[in-house]
């Protein structure tokens, strides 16, 4: 209970952070989007994984205060490109089971991209497998709204969950990320590289877009672009960056 009060005051303080990391083309090189990551460093210096007070979060209406500061964030960042190369760019925002629970949350997002100026299908809201299975019908009907107002929706931990395939073709998603733990064994491990593979093809099959995370080797990329994976993310092709690094960094938005 001392790190959610702890977190609240951060909140309030506004000792959060976001910071981006690329998400690139595995065929050509190119930042294909971000992935919004929050940070929370202390004043004494020491800083907590969201790994941790997500979760703790997530037990109270605190996931919502941060839930809408990340959103917010996020957006004004991307507003705050307008006029430079990153204008086009792609903002994936990871979501909360409760967030999405919620059948506010289209009419409020909207409202937050309104008032912003940014155009919502350079939005991605990414969502968890388990997520999917806790009210399935509630977060699809929100899924939809979503998808109908612009914003992408992109399937995070992919092949972690127990989502069904009779429901995954039924949903307005665009991509799937795939988790790391499978790239993490993908040079050596026959198994993991099947995995892959056959997300690969089903990505192509019901045209959704294959995201890979956790890239850290040469060797995982390779096997990777072997198996037709056309986007990925990690340390090898980039660390998550702050706004400022981020437009440093790609200067020709690419
Ligand atoms: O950045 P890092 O690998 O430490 O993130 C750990 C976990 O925290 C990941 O599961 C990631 O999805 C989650 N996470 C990171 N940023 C956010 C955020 O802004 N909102 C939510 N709900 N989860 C986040
Ligand atoms: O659950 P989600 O996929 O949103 O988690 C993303 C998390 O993965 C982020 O916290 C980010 O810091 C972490 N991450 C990103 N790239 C790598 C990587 O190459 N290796 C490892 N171990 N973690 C990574
Ligand atoms: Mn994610
Ligand atoms: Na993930």
């Amino acid at each position: 209970l001392a790190i959610e009060t702890e977190l609240r005051e951060a909140l309030r303080a506004d000792q959060l952070r976001l910071v981006y990391q690329p998400i690139v083309d595995l065929r050509s090189g190119d930042l294909h989007g971000v992935e919004a990551l929050i940070r929370w460093h202390k004043p004494d210096g020491s800083s907590v994984s969201p790994d941790l007070f997500i979760p703790i979060a997530e037990q109270s209406d605190l996931i919502v205060d941060i839930g809408r500061w990340v959103m917010g964030r996020a957006l004004r960042d991307l507003a705050s490109l307008k006029g430079t190369a990153l204008q086009a760019l792609k903002v994936h925002v990871n979501m909360a089971a409760s967030e999405f629970t919620s059948t506010a949350l289209p009419d409020l997002l909207r409202a937050v991209a309104q008032e912003l100026a940014v155009p919502a299908s350079q939005v991605v809201l990414e969502l968890t497998e388990g997520m999917l299975m806790r009210q399935p019908e509630q977060v699809v009907r929100v899924m939809h709204e979503l998808r109908d107002i612009g914003f992408e929706i992109s399937l995070d931990d992919f092949g972690m969950g127990h989502s069904s395939l009779a429901l995954l073709k039924n949903l307005p998603i665009r991509s799937l990320k795939i988790d790391r733990s499978f790239v993490r064994d993908l040079p050596t491990g026959e198994r993991d590289r099947a995995i892959a593979q056959t997300i690969v093809d089903l990505g192509r099959h019901l045209q959704l877009d294959i995201i890979a995370e956790g890239i850290e080797g040469d060797d995982q990329l390779g096997v990777l672009r072997a198996c037709g994976c056309r986007f990925g993310q990690g340390w090898l092709l980039g660390r998550p960056l702050s706004l400022k690094a981020l437009v440093h960094r790609f200067p020709n938005g690419r």
